[in-house]
């Protein structure tokens, strides 16, 4: 199941402006220590590449990822746990913090850190078949990741409780409705269809993305007020950049969408 020799766990692909990040442990993708270490590097390298402006997150055709390694945290006692679960978490927060869309696509099981990490993503696009969830209960834990926190944040509390407490999974069409994913496409187009909304997103005004995505997510963890002084600034900002002005320029010359974005 580990990849072989210099193989890497994570893969980064960049074309047309969209990076993917390629879990490459199949089948399952079980999100090992070195996994995390390669995830969380590649985090910080697509956070820093202009050349990068949207991302993808994903697994491959066969499943997004399993969860954490079990066989590998079987063997850590709690000294070791307390030793490593901030390197654990660092790595996803990592990726919830790259300032450009991100979209996870996925495939087959998204499940424990599986599921944790598509919820770092701005949005997650699910194929059909897909099943989602946070089985950690079944293992006599809880998830460690962010799944009380972002997943709560997400569907709501009793959701939250629901899929945490039973441990059960859920369907791509139930992940719809409870509002977990946000698309559902037939599994051989689920890549693709996320791709195809980053291609979009990486021609968009890199800047003003970036103020919303940190607007919107700052925002949801302060009260109104605070969160609208953030808003303020964040969009005052805007006017410092040449894309604002060819925005405005472009509408009122061409007319609405038609404005081509530098990044600047
Ligand atoms: N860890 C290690 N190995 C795994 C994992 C995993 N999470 N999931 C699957 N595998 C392995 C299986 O052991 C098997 O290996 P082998 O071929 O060597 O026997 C191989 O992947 C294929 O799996 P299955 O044969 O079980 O395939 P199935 O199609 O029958 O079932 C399932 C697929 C439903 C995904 C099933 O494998 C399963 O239930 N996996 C475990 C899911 C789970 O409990 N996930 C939660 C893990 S705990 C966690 O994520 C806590 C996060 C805490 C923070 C850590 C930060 C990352």
């Amino acid at each position: 199941m580990s990849a072989l020799g210099s193989e890497q766990l994570v893969v980064l692909e960049v074309a047309d402006g969209v990076a993917t990040l390629r879990l490459n442990r199949p089948p399952m993708n079980p999100l090992n220590s070195l996994l995390q270490g390669e995830l969380r590097a590649l985090a910080h390298e697509v956070s820093e590449r202009d050349d990068i402006r949207a991302v993808v997150l994903y697994g491959g055709p066969r499943a997004f990822a399993a969860g954490a390694d079990i066989k590998e945290m079987a063997a850590w006692d709690y000294q070791q746990m307390v030793r490593r679960s901030s390197a654990l978490t660092d790595s996803f927060s990592a990726v919830a913090a790259i300032p450009k869309p991100v979209i996870a696509a996925v495939t087959g099981y998204a499940l424990g850190g599986g599921c944790e990490l598509a919820l770092c993503a701005d949005l997650r696009f699910a194929a059909a078949d897909a099943f989602l969830g946070q089985p950690e209960i079944k293992l006599g834990i809880i998830p460690g990741a962010g799944g009380t926190q972002r997943l709560a944040r997400l569907v709501g509390p009793s959701r939250a409780k629901d899929l945490i407490f039973t441990g059960r999974m859920v369907g791509a069409e139930e992940a719809l409705r409870i509002g977990l994913v946000d698309f559902v496409a037939p599994p051989a187009e689920v890549y693709e269809a996320a791709l195809s909304l980053a291609r979009t997103l990486a021609q968009g005004p890199g800047l003003a993305l970036r103020a919303a995505k940190e607007s919107i997510d700052s925002g949801l963890e302060v009260d109104l007020a605070t969160g609208l002084q953030i808003e303020r600034v964040q969009f005052a900002a805007l006017f410092a950049t040449e894309d604002r002005t060819r925005g405005m320029d472009s509408f009122i010359t061409e007319g609405p969408g038609k404005a081509t974005f530098v990044g600047r």
